[in-house]
């Protein structure tokens, strides 16, 4: 669903294209003091407003959570917890903070929750501090079949301190290979195993990992970062009672501000918090504490359940549209917010196909799909998302003409053929204008 009318951006019009009136800045302090840092803000709302935004780890925040954003919190330092602080002045900021806690607890229903991780990498480290020590094998999926860096991954930091064993998906399925799974778990014997990733069109079988990682006595994260929101929403199962450790950023389907949460069983509580402060930051951000409190209390409402099941449901009229029209989707298409799809068929890189994209109004990223025989930088796919549109207010009746315009933006970009994009981009911008983003301002188009 998309946010009810009080939670878009008041001043946000319809037709912002075709009015006469001149436009009053969206930022008016900033435009006359830094004049051109307020353009390129100004213009990264106009874009955000115009195009079709489909990269499925990206959102539009509500105007709430953007207020909450930008307040005087920036100016505070916290060290320590509610209660327990290395500073002064903490009367407001305490309640803050046990607000934002109390309030993920609720939503996931949850034992412990710590709020103050930077972002979903650094959360991550916290939990390798909490529970792994240098050199100890850690196992998440590889990065190539849809993981994430930060799980055990050779260039990251975690991979590199680490031990990482990897595991995949099936080459016949697309799907995590459980047997591989519960394998390499009982012959490496991790003291970690990560579930979850950043290019997974399927759901997660947390109950299934927990038995592997109980047979083979590892902690269990289930890094939930870009299907938090539809968890929340009810519209993905959840990982509680299953994972020993949650993590997540609150970012993504969440629709929160740049931040990210830990949360767990009571048993794991002073660990994780020890990890996070003093073991890896400094002061929390405070904005963002108060940010991750506004959309918990948004994602804790009915019509918050409506929208995590439109994401899914416009994912899958998205998936059939795109199947109809040739595309190879990876494990054949999706139970979530987002679709991977390999574009080897269509005979057009990833990357290609993503510049083309953009230009066409239709902002996506290219991404590795299973055994692609391609590099990183220039892989075979592109990864495609929901949360976005839908948070725009965009129905499965929409999704034909969506992907028909992928269709084709990919033939143009086949065909190197730039006035065909050009066209899509002004299709694209005419419907998006019925839509108002959420969250943004007067200067938007
Ligand atoms: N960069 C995020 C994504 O796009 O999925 C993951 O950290």
């Amino acid at each position: 669903m998309p946010f009810p009318p009080s939670q878009a951006a008041s001043a946000a019009p319809s037709t912002p294209a075709h009015r006469a009136e001149p436009v009053p800045p969206a930022h008016p302090v900033l435009a006359s003091q830094d004049p051109e840092l307020a353009a390129l803000i100004g213009a990264e709302e106009a874009l955000q407003a115009d195009t079709l935004r489909m990269i499925p780890s990206e959102n539009y925040v509500s105007a709430a959570v953007l207020e909450a954003t930008g307040t005087v919190l920036t100016n505070k330092y916290s060290e320590g917890y509610p209660g327990r602080r290395y500073y002064e002045g903490q009367q407001n900021i305490d309640p803050i903070e046990r607000l934002a806690v109390d309030r993920a607890k609720a939503v996931f229903g949850v034992d412990h929750a710590n709020v103050q991780p930077y972002s979903g990498s650094p959360a991550n480290l916290a939990v390798y501090l909490a529970f792994a020590e240098p050199g100890d094998t850690v196992m998440g999926m590889a990065l190539p079949m849809g993981g994430h860096l930060t799980h055990g991954w050779g260039v990251s930091a975690t991979g590199k301190w680490f031990r990482g064993v990897q595991y995949g998906v099936r080459r016949d399925t697309g799907r995590i290979d459980f047997d591989q799974v519960r394998e390499l778990a009982l012959a490496e014997r991790p003291k970690l195993i990560f579930c979850g990733g950043t290019a997974l069109p399927r759901t997660i079988d947390f109950a299934a990992f927990a038995e592997i990682a109980r047979e083979c006595g590892a902690v269990l994260v289930a890094d939930i970062a870009h299907i938090a929101g539809l968890i929340a929403g009810g519209a993905h199962p959840s990982p509680v009672p299953h994972a020993d450790v949650i993590s997540t950023t609150t970012h993504k389907t969440l629709r929160g501000p740049r931040g990210a949460m830990l949360m767990s069983k009571q048993e794991h509580a002073k660990a994780i918090d020890k990890a996070v402060f003093p073991g890896l930051q400094g002061g929390p951000h405070n904005h963002t504490t108060a940010a991750i409190a506004v959309a918990l209390h948004e994602a804790s409402r009915p019509d918050f359940r409506e929208y995590a099941h439109a994401v899914v449901g416009n994912a899958q009229a998205l998936a059939a549209e795109l199947g109809e029209r040739g595309f190879e989707l990876v494990s054949g298409g999706t139970d979530n917010h987002l679709i991977l799809i390999d574009l080897t068929p269509k005979d057009v890189p990833g990357k290609v196909a993503a510049k083309a994209l953009d230009r066409a109004g239709i902002v996506v990223n290219y991404n590795t799909v299973p055994y692609d025989p391609r590099k990183p930088f220039d892989p075979s796919g592109i990864r495609i998302g929901t949360p976005s549109l839908t948070s725009r207010g965009l129905s499965a009746a929409h999704m034909p003409v969506v992907a028909e315009w992928i269709d084709r933006a990919v033939a143009a970009a086949r065909t190197e053929d730039e006035a065909a994009l050009t066209k899509i981009r002004a299709e694209v911008a005419d419907l998006m204008r019925a839509f108002p983003a959420p969250g943004l301002g007067a200067a938007t188009s």
